[in-house]
């Protein structure tokens, strides 16, 4: 074993280098700890937390319940923590993760303020050289990439950007001084999660909002709350076989099942009755559901999620609610969504996100009406319009899964890039693993259920494979670990196979899930749809079965 992790040095010898200190480095790190080897953990930012020390912005919250949405891999952590709200926002969340570092003495072993630019396989001696931007380099075997699906913020390419006098903030790099937005004309470009969370907060606190729209969004609401501490507590008694029901779960997420008994399953063996789906419903009753449920109710339908026609009449049951909501019938039908299917973008979910449109100091832009031209230095040319704003906030997303990958120069076996070998879209036999790149994983990679599901069940799965896989490469003496090309060939057509017949893949969506928000991007479906429980059951007969489709020399 080389000696603990000397991070003052300019080259510096480990067992491991993990790049990123989100949920996933953090949780890694604790478990290299345990298995005796020595680690560094690489990260750009000044502290812990990745997604929520980065995204800061005014709204910013979780939306699976905290309970969930929390590591479970301690029992003490998992007892003594207190969530104060059903889904908590950025500063309770970025709070536990400081917690957590300081609880299991993090911080020694993370390099803050550092980015790596460079990782290379050096093939004569096994090791990964990691290089960063401050011209260190460390040497380790093992190199395990937790650099976050969604931690690259995409700065779109908008004409005059840079001539912009006022103040640019974009919601995934919010600064951490809070801006006083009192009184100012505040303008803000995109409506997914991140700017439907912002939207009804920055309405309150700036003088006047002006929102950029260029595709209306599904959203529905959140629901959110405080916590009863008397939930927390039936949680917290119950936590061991609720973790369980999680870990084998499609999504890692019970919401309201997880504290109720599970259903007993039929005397006879017999499969249950499958709910209706909408197709089944006669039109008066299909109304009745969303007058009753309001435009969530699209979600208590399973063939909304796979049968086009069903989807088409949950679209249109989706905009009349919409219609009821929104005061104004052209502020309405401006936020209908039309050209693309229910479900084939991530969920998003709101507080208060509709009425906010009903306020006085808000105005929709519709971007589809009144193209954006440039952008000036006082504020925002759209068609037949400029408006003046103080503060421009782009919510305009990230460069997902392969973003923080592809910028880092990984170069593997005979110096291939790992973002030319990708060129085509990711290639990876169980998002851990790529074949050419020995000794290197990435936690939560594309072809991973990943961002299908509660990230941080995905995060402990992988991390929980990765060492116990690092463990059996030590006790057999094994110098290096990659997927035979025919593995990860399989693995890719098994993700592909699984989406079909999605709406995920529906010719008429446009996701970050397929690339396509950002330009030149290939499109490919990058997660793995087919279930967090039924991936982790394959992950692990592959490692009973000597890791099949790895190549361990
Ligand atoms: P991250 O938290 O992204 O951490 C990666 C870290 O790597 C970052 O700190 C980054 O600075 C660092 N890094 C990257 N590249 C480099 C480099 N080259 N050098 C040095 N450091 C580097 N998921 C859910 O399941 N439920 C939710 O409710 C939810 N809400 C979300 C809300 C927002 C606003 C966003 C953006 C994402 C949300 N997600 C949610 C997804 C979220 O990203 C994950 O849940 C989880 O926090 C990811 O943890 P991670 O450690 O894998 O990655
Ligand atoms: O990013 P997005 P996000 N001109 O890509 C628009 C997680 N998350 O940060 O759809 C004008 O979804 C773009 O328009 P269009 C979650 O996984 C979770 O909001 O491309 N507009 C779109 O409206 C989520 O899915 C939470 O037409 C432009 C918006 O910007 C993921 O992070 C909260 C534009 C981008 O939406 C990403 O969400 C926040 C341009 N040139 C984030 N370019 C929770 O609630 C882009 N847009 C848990």
């Amino acid at each position: 074993m080389a000696d603990a992790a000397t991070v003052d040095q300019s080259v510096n010898d480990v067992d491991v280098v993990v790049v990123g200190a989100g949920f996933a480095g953090m949780y890694m790190l604790h478990r290299l700890r345990e298995l005796g080897l020595s680690a560094v953990v690489i990260e750009a930012g000044t502290d812990v937390g990745g997604t929520w020390y980065w995204n800061r912005y005014p709204g910013a919250r979780c939306d699976v319940p905290s309970m969930e949405y929390s590591y479970s891999f301690s029992e003490e952590l998992q007892q003594e923590w207190q969530w104060t709200e059903l889904m908590s926002a950025q500063p309770e969340i970025l709070e536990y993760a400081r917690h957590v570092a300081d609880r299991f003495d993090l911080r020694r072993d993370i390099l803050f303020e550092t980015k790596v630019i460079a990782a290379d396989f050096d093939e004569d001696d096994n090791r990964w050289t990691v290089t960063t931007d401050t011209g260190q380099c460390h040497r380790a075997r093992w190199c395990i990439m937790a650099t976050g699906c969604l931690s690259v913020p995409n700065v779109p390419n908008l004409p005059g950007l840079e001539r912009f006098e006022g103040e640019l903030y974009h919601t995934g790099d919010w600064p951490k001084v809070e801006p006083n937005l009192t009184a100012k004309r505040v303008g803000i470009i995109g409506t997914g999660s991140s700017g439907v969370q912002a939207i009804p907060v920055l309405a309150q606190r700036a003088g006047h909002l002006t929102v950029f729209q260029r595709s209306p969004v599904y959203t529905i609401p959140a629901n959110n709350k405080p916590l009863r501490p008397e939930t927390a507590e039936a949680f917290k008694e119950r936590y061991g076989e609720i973790r369980q029901r999680q870990r084998v779960s499609v999504t890692g997420i019970l919401g309201p099942t997880a504290l109720r008994e599970p259903r007993p399953k039929p005397a006879d063996g017999a499969p249950r009755a499958a709910r209706p789906g909408l197709l089944d419903l006669t039109p008066e009753e299909r109304q009745a559901v969303f007058d009753e449920h309001g435009h969530g109710a699209f979600q208590r339908f399973a063939d909304v999620y796979r049968d086009p026609a069903a989807n088409a009449i949950a679209c249109e049951l989706f905009r009349q609610q919409i219609r009821k909501l929104v005061h104004d019938p052209l502020v309405a039908e401006a936020l209908e969504p039309r050209d693309y299917p229910l479900a084939c973008k991530r969920q998003v979910i709101d507080t208060g996100y509709y009425e906010t449109f009903n306020r006085d100091n808000v105005t929709l832009v519709d971007l589809r009406r009144q193209p954006l031209l440039e952008i000036t230095a006082q504020g925002v040319r759209v068609d037949g319009e400029d408006i003046e704003l103080d503060v421009l906030v782009l919510a305009t997303g990230f460069d997902a899964m392969t973003g923080a990958l592809e910028r880092i120069d990984i170069r593997g076996r005979d110096g291939v890039l790992l973002r030319d070998r990708w060129v085509g879209g990711p290639r990876t036999y169980l998002g851990l693993q790529v074949e050419g790149f020995p000794n290197l994983f990435t936690i939560t990679g594309p072809g991973s259920p990943s961002v299908l599901s509660n990230v941080i069940v995905a995060i402990e799965q992988h991390v929980e494979w990765i060492a116990d896989c690092l463990g059996h490469l030590m006790e057999h003496g094994r110098a290096t670990i990659e997927p035979t090309e025919g593995a990860v060939e399989q693995w890719v057509a098994h993700v592909n196979e699984v989406a079909e017949g999605t709406m995920y893949v529906a010719p008429d969506c446009n996701s970050w899930y397929l690339g396509s928000n950002i330009e030149g991007k290939a499109r490919v479906f990058m997660p793995y749809v087919g279930g967090l429980g039924r991936y982790r059951q394959r992950c692990d007969e592959i490692a009973a079965n000597g890791y099949e489709g790895f190549v361990l020399a």
